[in-house]
């Protein structure tokens, strides 16, 4: 058996599906070639045991061994110290990738998150807060279109720290926000078209279908 237990909740609503953040996880693990299994708590009535292991009560969580962590950039950087494939051990390119990945959850998805909550709800009233909220999405997304111009990868290599920018990324490509960002749509393609993103995300969405097929209530 697999000592790398990844657990994400039984099933979710339609619109999450594809996006649920083991998905990062599921793509970390399978670029690696690492051995998995996933667990499912469940979504409606989260437990003690839950919070135990996520102390929000959200999802994913990892176990590894006697080992537990959670948050997904906390999964995805303890994933990169065991695969060269994920990470480079020099340390240079290592620093490198440790940036990127704060930047991608702390400057990026700090302005996306927000405004996909937004557009989740179909709200679009342009309230003070909500042009503040805007303009700074406009402004990271520039500045990531400057990045990534001419750019295969964050860094010299793909890592991990590329899962988490296209995971990122493509959440507000999925609500159009990508519209005048041509290099940021590349690269998201160009994440999302390999094969470990491909099998990730197709066994998230297996995942939640045979619960539905159980007969899993909303
Ligand atoms: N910062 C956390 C966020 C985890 C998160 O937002 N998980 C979502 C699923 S993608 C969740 O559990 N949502 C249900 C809830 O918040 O109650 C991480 O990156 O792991």
């Amino acid at each position: 058996m697999a000592d790398l237990v990844l657990t994400t909740y039984d099933w979710v609503p339609d619109m999450p599906r594809g996006y649920v953040r083991d998905l990062r996880v599921r793509w970390a693990l399978e670029e690696a070639g690492l051995p998995y299994r996933v667990q499912s708590v469940p979504f409606h009535e989260r437990g003690a045991e839950h919070f135990t292991h996520q102390p929000f009560g959200q999802v994913p969580w990892l176990t590894d061994d006697d080992l537990s962590l959670f948050e997904s950039g906390a999964i995805l950087l303890h994933l990169a110290e065991r695969s060269e494939s994920l990470m480079p051990t020099d340390p240079n390119a290592r620093s490198a990738v440790i940036s990127w990945l704060f930047a991608a959850l702390n400057s990026v998805e700090a302005a996306s998150l927000p405004w996909s909550l937004y557009q989740f709800a179909g709200d679009n009233q342009q309230t003070p807060g909500r042009q503040h909220l805007d303009a700074f999405l406009a402004a990271r997304l520039q500045q990531m279109e400057t990045t990534l111009t001419g750019r295969e990868w964050l860094t010299d290599t793909f890592t991990v720290a590329d899962i988490l920018m296209a995971d990122v990324l493509r959440l507000v490509g999925r609500f159009d926000g990508l519209a005048d960002h041509p290099a940021c749509r590349a690269y998201i393609t160009r994440t999302t078209g390999r094969p470990a993103f491909i099998k990730a995300h197709a066994d998230q969405m297996a995942h939640f279908a045979a619960a539905d097929k159980a007969g899993h209530q909303p």
